[in-house]
């Protein structure tokens, strides 16, 4: 009896995972934001990441492949924005991918926002918790970057969950000049800049106090999620200023100091 309504219940929470899944998958597939999932479905964070685990399934089912892993609200500057304070991940593909001084074309996104990042190549995988000291060892190499985010609810407003389902707004990531693992990369000032006009100024410290440590955060979530984090991902830190809206016509420019600059044109 029980076991007969355990297995009916499983069933049912994985087609409903499956269907929210497709419902923020095909918002991003059809460039069309949806209501948040969160107005008429009421879910935890443990099933929001399932949930995104299944959407981004559907990804590569469309054969993109996963490049890494991306940190979110890592910085107060981006709490604030958002309105949440909890340190996310999402996942990364190939297909997200713009290259430095290249073309983001506008209308494959929904309403695109740019922000400043550091971006991480690992070494090697991830197997266990990680300290600050530790974490050194697993970097081979660190560049200055800027990610697209596109969340696929309406006007850019969400719940934490509704975030980690839609794979925490993740569309586009730039990496510029790679360098190596030792490199200086706390303590960074950084201009945004659209159209050459200063949109914000930053430092890479405003990262949880050191931009490395998002490799420590995704270390305890690679064990508290069960995720395989392997030689060769790529792991974004977190954003370290507000995010800007871009519009066709811009010319987006991340500039750090001493890293180098970050740039694309949105057509
Ligand atoms: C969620 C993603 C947050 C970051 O760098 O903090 C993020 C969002 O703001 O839409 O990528
Ligand atoms: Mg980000």
């Amino acid at each position: 009896m029980f076991i007969s309504i355990n297995k009916t219940m499983f069933q049912y929470m994985k087609q409903f995972e499956k269907t929210l899944a497709s419902f923020v998958d095909t918002a991003a597939k059809n460039v069309k934001a949806i209501p948040q999932l969160s107005n008429e479905h009421d879910f935890d964070i443990t099933t929001a990441y399932r949930i995104q685990a299944l959407s981004v399934e559907q990804r590569l089912m469309r054969s993109e492949q996963l490049s890494g892993f991306k940190l979110g609200f890592t910085s107060k500057a981006k709490m604030n924005q958002m309105g949440l304070n909890e340190v996310i991940w999402g996942r990364l593909t190939d297909k997200m991918a713009i290259k430095n001084g290249g073309v983001l074309v506008r209308e494959n996104f929904i309403h695109p926002r740019a922000e400043p990042e550091i971006a991480y190549k690992l070494a090697k995988s991830i197997n266990k918790l990680l300290s600050l000291e530790e974490a050194k060892a697993y970097i081979e190499a660190v560049a200055p970057a800027m990610e697209v985010i596109d969340s696929r609810y309406e006007n850019f407003k969400f719940s934490l969950a509704d975030v980690i389902a839609d794979n925490c707004s993740s569309a586009g990531y730039i990496i510029g000049e790679w360098h190596q693992a030792n490199k200086q990369v706390n303590h960074v000032e950084i201009d945004l800049m659209i159209n050459d006009e200063i949109v914000e100024k930053g430092n890479t410290n405003a990262i949880l106090g050191d931009p490395m440590a998002s490799v420590v955060e995704l270390s305890k979530m690679a064990e508290k999620y069960n995720i395989t984090v392997s030689a060769g991902d790529i792991v974004l830190a977190g954003a370290a200023t507000s995010a800007h809206y871009i519009h066709s016509g811009d010319v987006v420019k991340a500039s750090f100091k001493s890293m180098g600059q970050v740039t694309f044109t949105v057509t």
